[in-house]
C-alpha cells in the first residue's frame, strides 16, 4: 500500500535558464565545461535539467534524472577569480560539489543569487 502513496512535489520557487559549470564533485576538481541548464529551485534543493525547449518533458523521459543539489549547509558566493565571464557565483555543497552559475543579464543573475541565498539561509545548517 505504501508504494502507492504519492509524495507531493515540492513547490517551485524559481526556474529558468542559466549557464552552469560543475567544477568539483565530492571535493575532486573537474574540468570546467559550461552548458546551458534549466534550473529549478525549491526550498531545499536545486535541480539542473539538460537544455530543452520544453523543460517539463525532461521529467517524463524514463530514467532521466536531473542533477540535484542539496542546499542544506551549502555556501553561495560571487567569484571573479574562477572564470573570465562576468556575473558568476559559486555554490558549494556540504558533500563537496561545486557549481558555477552565470548569466550576462545583470538583473536575472542577481534575482537568482538572492533567491538561492534566501533558500540557504532559511534551511538548517546540517
Ligand atoms: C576552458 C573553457 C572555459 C574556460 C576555462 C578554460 O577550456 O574555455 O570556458 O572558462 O578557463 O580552461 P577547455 O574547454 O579547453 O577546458 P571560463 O569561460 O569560465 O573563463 P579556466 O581554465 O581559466 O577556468
Amino acid at each position: 500500500l505504501s508504494e502507492n502513496v504519492k509524495v507531493p512535489e515540492p513547490v517551485v520557487e524559481k526556474e529558468g535558464y542559466l549557464l552552469k559549470a560543475k567544477i568539483a564533485d565530492g571535493g575532486k576538481k573537474l574540468r570546467k565545461n559550461w552548458s546551458t541548464s534549466w534550473v529549478v529551485l525549491t526550498a531545499r534543493k536545486m535541480e539542473f535539467y539538460k537544455e530543452s525547449k520544453q523543460p517539463a518533458l525532461a521529467n517524463l523521459k524514463p530514467g532521466y534524472k536531473p542533477e540535484c543539489v542539496d542546499l542544506c549547509g551549502a555556501c553561495i558566493e560571487w567569484t571573479s577569480e574562477k572564470s573570465s565571464r562576468k556575473n558568476v557565483f559559486q555554490i558549494t555543497t556540504v558533500s563537496g560539489n561545486e557549481f558555477l552559475l552565470q548569466s550576462d543579464i545583470d538583473f536575472l543573475i542577481l534575482d537568482w543569487f538572492h533567491a538561492i541565498k534566501n533558500a540557504i539561509d532559511r534551511l538548517p545548517k546540517e
